[in-house]
């Protein structure tokens, strides 16, 4: 699944200086130096192997506590949390440093686990396999001789034999590239090794038959696909510069704040999301970001039935953001910022663009042309977009935040990049069972893409509840004499169990999140709807081993209690895992979720029929869901999107000279929410 090529990474040379210029916000991610000085810690533990890999090595984040108690005067404690691979005796461990004390806090074996893939076994992978005399033979048989015009595909096991599950595993697709850039349109079918990254040998092998090699595949740079006639110009200028303001991880813009953070793992994190209203920023969400996605494939066949990449717990989103290119993958006046991770060898290396912010045109906002006097006031939005993408092997993905003027923050998650291509012997399109012919020889099969989102709301503060809201036609009766009546239930999730839900169209269903000890200035508790968009229901078996892996695909929503480390749909290690942990294992034990700090998991799933039209490159398609305020406001509070730039200049004028008394920290005046009745 992956040819990893990290053209634009830059090795970061960093010298540690005596005393490192440390951070100080306790959400900032680890700098460089910091890198360095926790790589250096850890690997110096009694127990760090021979030959051991930094599979993980970021910021431990501190307990929410401390970081709400946090103001800029206070010592930020400092940790690094470490997962450190021994392949060669498939160990695992994991570490925490105190960053700043360069002391070793804990170092703790992880028993039965397996971590990501890492970025160096895509290299030793590809040399096992094309050293393995079955991959040669079965080379051979379908004509190929010249073995460096194949590329090897590097995928994450799935669901796999008892006898291999001790092992650390990896398969390995073939493709033909010959000459070609867009290998993936000829897939060398029939052809799956598995490689025991251990012992460093193909331990599996399976050749179901020699399948045609498609004809080379429409390249798609501008030479191979031709151009149209280019449409005119359209010139985005903002003369004034952008309208938000970026201090470290830190961004404001249009009454919005929060900070953010690229996560190796996550990709782009949301913190600390608030909303500033009458000078104080009142807080929305704790944290927020894509916490896995499982991909799988509805093909039956031995070479694809294991198929079901989870993206962000097996390969890393944040890890494989491809640096986004100005103009194209965003727009001229985009910023694009950079992040700095840790290598498995443990060093300091930067990702150059990996983060984009836009401000772009966001429609009407709010109108009213009033017939009677003739007179029309209307508005025009404006949004900011933060954005990141991923390319994990054929598919690529941008999760794009977008922030609106009216309270709401959507998720849109976008989908390109080239479909996982099947060799067929069929060159026109006939009963192609689970896919479709995209191109001759080529199927792509039916799939579907579940992602989960974990949302760490604090409406207003910590203790927060979930309402789900039904609406529904009123009985026929006395009260609804001419059966008009149309009523909304809405009801309190008592606890985890019953707060596994679905999204249901007859009731319009949709969930509130709401501070039950606040209400705006009309008697309504604050509160944030989460609003579902596309989404679909599992197709894999429910006792299928990938569905135990992916637990979280089992509803749309789920709403667990606040726990320090519960942060992955799918586990920590979903490698590999036979499934149990994660979600469904947090949300067992049933908890209280009245007025407590919750965390919603949204589940969102799009099922991928493919077309012809969607090769030998997808356009992209969209699914995403919504934030929206309910309550949270006592009018609509757009009202003072002012009219003209010139007008929006001056307001930001007004703003410089007289600025909001901002709480950086989202703590609320107590005394302007009135306590419940
Ligand atoms: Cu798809």
């Amino acid at each position: 699944m992956l040819s990893f090529t990290r053209l634009a990474v830059v090795p970061f040379v960093c010298v540690l200086a005596a005393s490192p210029a440390l951070a100080q916000h306790p959400l900032d991610p680890l700098s460089a130096a910091e890198i360095e000085a926790a790589a250096a810690v850890v690997s110096a533990a009694p127990g760090f192997p021979d030959g051991g890999k930094f599979a993980t090595l970021v910021l431990k984040e501190p307990p929410k506590t401390e970081v709400l108690a946090y103001t800029p005067a206070a010592t930020v404690a400092r940790q690094a949390f470490a997962i450190v691979l021994d392949r060669k005796h498939s160990r695992t461990f994991e570490a925490v440093a105190d960053v700043k004390a360069r002391r070793l806090v804990s170092w703790t074996e992880v028993k039965n686990v397996q971590p990501a893939v890492l970025d160096s076994e895509y290299d030793v992978l590809v040399h096992i396999v094309k050293a393995d005399p079955r991959w040669q033979a079965a080379m051979k048989k379908r004509g190929i001789t010249d073995f460096d015009k194949v590329q090897i595909d590097n995928w994450a096991v799935g669901q796999v034999a008892p006898q291999f599950q001790k092992m650390r595993l990896l398969r390995a697709l073939s493709y033909f590239k010959g000459d070609q850039t867009n290998f993936y349109g000829r897939p060398i079918e029939g052809v799956v090794a598995l490689v025991d990254m251990n012992s460093e040998k193909v331990v599996d092998f399976t050749d179901t038959g020699v399948r045609p090699l498609p004809p080379p595949s429409q390249e798609f740079d501008e030479k191979s696909t031709g151009t149209r006639t280019a449409p005119t110009p359209l010139v985005i200028t903002q003369p004034n510069g952008a309208s938000f303001t970026i201090a470290g991880q830190e961004i404001s813009w249009q009454k919005w704040h929060f900070r953010y953070t690229m996560h190796p793992r996550e990709g782009l994190v949301l913190q600390q999301v608030g909303y500033e209203d009458e000078g104080h920023v009142r807080p929305i969400l704790y944290r927020a970001a894509l916490s896995e996605m499982a991909v799988p494939y509805g093909d039956t066949d031995a070479n694809w039935r294991w198929r079901s990449a989870f993206d962000v717990g097996e390969y890393g989103m944040g890890r494989l953001a491809s640096s986004i290119e100005p103009n194209t993958d965003a727009p001229s006046n985009a910023t694009l910022l950079d992040a700095t991770y840790a290598g498995d060898d443990g060093k300091p290396y930067v990702l150059k663009n990996a983060v984009g912010i836009y401000e772009r045109d966001g429609g009407m906002l709010w109108k009213h042309y009033e017939s009677y006097s003739k007179t029309n006031e209307s508005r025009r939005g404006r949004d900011l977009v933060v954005f990141f993408i991923a390319t994990i092997g054929n598919y690529d993905y941008a999760i794009n935040w977008i922030f609106h003027q009216d309270g709401t923050l959507e998720v849109d998650g976008a989908l390109t990049g080239i479909m996982l291509p099947k060799g067929v012997a069929a060159a026109k399109s006939g009963t192609q069972g689970a896919g479709h012919l995209v191109s001759p020889n080529v199927v792509a099969p039916h799939h579907q893409h579940f992602f989960n989102f974990r949302l760490d709301f604090d409406v207003d503060g910590r203790l927060n509840s979930v309402n789900e809201m039904n609406t529904m036609a009123t009985p026929v009766g006395p009260t609804n004499p001419f059966l008009n009546g149309m009523v909304m239930k809405e009801t309190t999730l008592a606890t985890e169990a019953v707060a596994e839900r679905n999204i249901n169209m007859p009731t319009a269903r949709t969930w509130a999140i709401v501070n039950p000890s606040t209400h705006n200035a009309l008697g309504d508790h604050t509160g944030y709807i989460l609003v579902p968009g596309v989404n679909s229901v599992p197709y894999i078996g429910t006792t299928s081993q990938v569905r135990k892996r992916a637990g979280f695909v089992n509803h749309h929503v789920w709403v667990t209690r606040y726990r320090d480390g519960e942060m992955y749909a799918a586990g920590v290690y979903p490698n590999q895992s036979l499934g149990g942990g994660g979600l469904a294992s947090w949300a067992a034990d049933n908890e209280s979720i009245v007025n407590q700090d919750v965390v919603v998991w949204y589940t969102m799933g799009i099922t991928h029929i493919p077309r012809p039209e969607e090769w030998p490159v997808m356009p992209v398609t969209h699914v995403g869901f919504k934030l929206i305020p309910a309550g949270f406001f006592a009018r609509n509070p757009s009202l003072d999107v002012p009219k003209s730039a010139t007008e929006y200049t001056e307001y930001l004028e007004r703003r410089s000279r007289d600025p909001p008394r901002a709480s950086k920290t989202h703590r609320i005046r107590s005394d302007r929410l009135s306590p419940d009745r």
